[in-house]
């Protein structure tokens, strides 16, 4: 059963706002993958809102809520820009979707902004990974810049940074390693790539998403959290939200990160990937129509 109709159930079973309905509540939020911090937070505000004893409008005022939340955190400035290069970098830790999404994003800017992309393979860790990203450049018709397994990762950006300009290219789309968040490796790695990005590619759209797979739910948001303090990020990626993904994390990544998800992902296909829609995300989660 998909989350939306758990809770439009659960409004459809009570005929009374009470404590004991908003108690309720915020234990179905947290099973929703919500933080516990913001189920309760939401569930008092609700009752605050919640002007007459009716449960009819309960479901369309949690709606209202929570699409607040998300619109608090605004993605306008994260389009690729037409005056200035874009450099797009995907992290996150292993299996989460990045490779896939370096090639969705690459397909989606394509179609929609007719914007051609430059492929960095900077996942110089596992072999298979530059051979992935590859066959991805060969059916998107893209230029993949790769180095041998086992190099410099930032060396690979600054040569994809070097080819987008040398060939009127002005979007970069950036694969990393997979990696648990072992901190300082991790710093290392990407402080370099700041560096080069910096000063290869000076005044540039530089977005850094994390990328996350909803199933996770709230370790999700740990990931988040550590990802963003060692890296500054400006958005996330959300992955895998085809299945039997909750997604009530988004909802405390917009609140307690202040983190937009930017981009959700539905499959495996390279058209699955879509801007996030906080109107039609909050519906979704709260299964109105
Ligand atoms: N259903 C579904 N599968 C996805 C989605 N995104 C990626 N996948 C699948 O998830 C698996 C891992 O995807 P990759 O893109 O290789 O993940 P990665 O983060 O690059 O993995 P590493 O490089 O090993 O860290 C693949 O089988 C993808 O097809 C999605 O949105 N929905
Ligand atoms: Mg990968």
């Amino acid at each position: 059963m998909k989350f939306g109709e758990r809770i439009k159930s659960f409004f459809s079973s009570r005929n009374a706002v009470s404590d004991e309905l908003l108690d309720d509540l915020c234990d179905l939020l947290i099973e929703g993958d919500f933080g516990a911090a913001e189920a309760y937070k939401t569930a008092e505000l609700l009752k605050e809102r919640c002007k007459n004893e009716n449960t009819k409008e309960l479901p369309q005022k949690l709606a209202g809520l929570l699409e607040e939340e998300l619109k608090k955190v605004n993605i306008s400035e994260q389009l690729p820009d037409e005056n200035k290069i874009t450099v797009v970098l995907l992290l996150g830790v292993n299996g989460v979707g990045k490779t896939t999404t370096a090639a969705k994003l690459c397909s989606f800017f394509n179609t929609m902004y007719g914007k051609k992309a430059i492929l960095a393979a900077a996942d110089t860790f596992r072999a298979a990974a530059i051979d992935q990203l590859k066959i991805h450049g060969q059916k998107l018709d893209t230029r993949v810049i790769a180095h041998k397994p086992g190099g410099d990762p930032a060396a690979v950006v600054y040569d994809a940074l070097e080819a987008a300009e040398a060939n009127g290219i002005n979007l970069v789309i950036t694969d990393t390693a997979g990696r648990m968040h072992t901190k300082s490796a991790l710093v290392e790695e990407l402080r370099k790539i700041d560096r080069v990005i910096e000063s290869k590619a000076e005044g540039a759209r530089y977005l850094k998403y994390l990328v996350l797979d909803a199933t996770t739910g709230r370790n999700a948001y740990s990931q988040a959290e550590i990802f963003n303090e060692a890296v500054s990020l400006d958005g996330v990626i959300l992955t895998k939200y085809d299945s039997t993904a909750k997604g009530g994390v988004v909802f405390s990544l917009a609140s307690g990160l202040r983190l937009p998800v930017v981009y959700v992902c539905t499959g495996e296909k390279y058209t699955d990937i879509e801007i996030f829609n906080p109107e039609k995300f909050t519906k979704e989660f709260t299964g109105i129509e």
